[in-house]
């Protein structure tokens, strides 16, 4: 089931097949639609330059469906994700925006005494840093435009609404939990449900309501016992019902601790990406990557680099895996960290993140801004903003960045987990005959810095690690670009990884193949994808896989 549902809304999934039409010189601006002409039909969701009609193209692509709302209803459409950026008509007139990719966004839809209604949503996906400063040419994987997952229309009933309910663990050993509600006023009478049981009746007093509950009967959630409850808050004239599981996460002398535990996290960076269906991945194709991870021993994803469809952290959340959420972020400099209409955007697109996963017991920690320039005094403002949002939000997750800057880096100090990306033995000196013999000194050279910076308390994880492999490719000298060189490299990563107590994590770089820049960007990145997948775009294992699938799992059988 989905994670969250509205018992008394009437809801529709609104994916399907829709109208299509693409222009590849239509002005961003021009909101007139009168003269579009629909002349192909395309999924929902699509990455449209993803299909064989328009790939590759960039401009603008208009999707159109006839939707139908009983006369004088209020109702809403939920998108889960549109790219790059999009624009939202209903019966012509534009009704909402959305300039963040991969987060959802909700567009009210005007009352009407008309049941038939047009709802047309815009697509752009043109590099422009004055509309979209969040996305550049310069990011490492390749930018879709489209409606890029589940799209929901929701009739709403007359009254106030049940908004958002998020659901914190206060004590993962007694079941004390805080439910949290938006949206109810002072002295509104409501009920909550835990799981199946007899409501319980309550008055509402404050805004956010916060109701202290007591689960009696429950396993904490874990990858073992991904055990999951749901609550449900009815005002009698809406109603929300939630699921979540009961754990806590905590970062301790240098751990991670799941309910009180130490946790090692095993796993690997993820896009959602695939070369038939860009972004906009299938459901089969979800469940598909995740028995993939399960069956080489991991229980940690880093959804990189921007915030992962819903349904992917629900079947993380069932199946017990432990992800790194992070939002939409690659690169960044200080021009975009002194620039106040990308630090809102990312504030934004942040807090959207945070407030959608909040009852994702799947989610232990949070981050943003991968491998920005955080070295940079003049960067402070911007990641200072986004940790105390981040921690403001939500203080039940670890917060924490992914940094290339390593011991140089300025605002380690501030985050719970210390995440490093790395490539020894990859981008390297060419002079240098034996590669593979930098990574364990690397590695070694950053944990011994971090206790000189008197980090050392920290969790320290390597959140990306890898090298390149062509799938198929075999080469007896082991050179760069072959299966032999990746799965040496794996090797001895994971073997590092998994035999010191002083290194939190990996998410090895990365799961697996996937399209990134064309142009001249691509003269490292040979077939225009980044290679450095342990399976191929398709999910066909390279050699390394059963490598790290050892050692993964004999860890996991000690
Ligand atoms: C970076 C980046 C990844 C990818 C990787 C690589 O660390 O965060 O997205 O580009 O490098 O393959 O070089």
């Amino acid at each position: 089931m989905s994670s969250i549902t509205y018992p008394k809304r009437k809801v529709e999934c609104l994916n399907g097949v829709w109208d299509f039409s693409f222009s590849e010189s239509h002005d961003w601006n021009d909101e007139n639609l009168s003269l579009i002409t629909y002349d192909d039909r395309l999924p929902v969701p699509s990455a449209f330059d993803a299909m064989p009609g328009y790939n590759g193209k960039r401009g603008v692509g208009f999707y159109r469906h006839a939707i139908e709302i009983p006369a004088g209803s209020k109702s809403r459409i939920n998108f889960n994700a549109a790219g790059m950026y999009a624009k939202v008509f209903i019966d012509g007139k534009k009704v909402g925006e959305q300039y963040a990719a991969y987060t959802p966004f909700t567009v009210a839809v005007p009352v009407s005494d008309k049941t038939e209604r047009e709802l047309v949503v815009m697509c752009g996906n043109r590099f422009d840093y004055d509309i979209y400063p969040l996305h550049e040419i310069f990011f490492d994987f390749y930018a879709y435009g489209g409606i890029f997952r589940d799209v929901e229309l929701q009739v709403l009933p007359e009254g106030s609404l049940i908004e958002w309910v998020g659901v914190d663990t206060v004590d993962y050993r007694t079941g004390d939990i805080l439910v949290k509600i938006r949206g109810l006023n002072n002295g509104d009478n409501f009920t909550v449900a835990i799981d199946n049981q007899k409501p319980q009746e309550f008055t509402a007093s404050e805004s956010p309501t916060e109701i202290p509950l007591k689960i009696t009967d429950f396993t904490p959630w874990s990858p073992a016992t991904p055990e999951l409850h749901t609550v449900t808050i009815d005002n009698g004239v809406d109603a929300q019902t939630v699921r979540f599981g009961i754990r806590q996460v905590k970062a301790e002398k240098g751990q991670i601790l799941l309910n009180g535990k130490p946790v090692k996290l095993l796993g690997y960076c993820r896009h959602e990406a695939h070369p038939q269906y860009g972004p906009a991945l299938p459901y089969a194709q979800l469940i598909a990557d995740l028995q993939i991870l399960r069956d080489i021993g991991c229980n940690f994803i880093r959804g990189s680099h921007y915030q992962q469809d819903p349904r992917f952290l629900d079947l993380c959340d069932e199946l017990g895996f432990l992800v790194f959420e992070e939002s939409m972020g690659w690169g960044q400099q200080v021009r975009h960290f002194t620039d106040p209409k990308f630090i809102d955007a990312q504030l934004a697109q942040t807090a959207t993140m945070i407030q959608t996963s909040y009852n994702h017991p799947s989610v232990i920690m949070r981050g943003f801004l991968n491998e920005g320039e955080s070295d940079n005094e003049e960067s402070r403002k911007c990641y200072e903003a986004l940790i105390n949002l981040v921690r403001k939000k939500d203080p039940t997750r670890l917060v924490t960045y992914a940094s290339f800057k390593h011991l140089k880096d300025l605002f380690l100090d501030q985050v719970d987990v210390i995440c490093f990306n790395t490539y020894p033995a990859w981008y390297t000196d060419r002079n240098i005959e034996n590669p593979l013999d930098e990574i364990v000194p690397c590695v070694h050279n950053f944990i011994d810095g971090l206790e000189t910076l008197e980090l050392g308390d920290k969790p320290f994880i390597l959140s990306e690690i890898g090298a390149g492999a062509i799938y198929g490719w075999r080469d007896p000298i082991c050179s760069h670009w072959s299966e032999e060189y990746q799965t040496e490299y794996l090797k001895i990563t994971c073997n590092e990884v998994v035999n010191n107590n002083k290194i939190a994590g990996v998410a090895l770089w990365q799961f697996c193949d996937c399209r990134t820049y064309r142009g001249a960007g691509a003269l490292g990145r040979p077939r225009a994808f980044n290679n450095k997948g342990t399976l191929d775009e398709y999910r066909r294992p390279k050699m390394a896989y059963n490598t790290v699938k050892e050692i993964f799992k004999g860890y996991n059988e000690k």
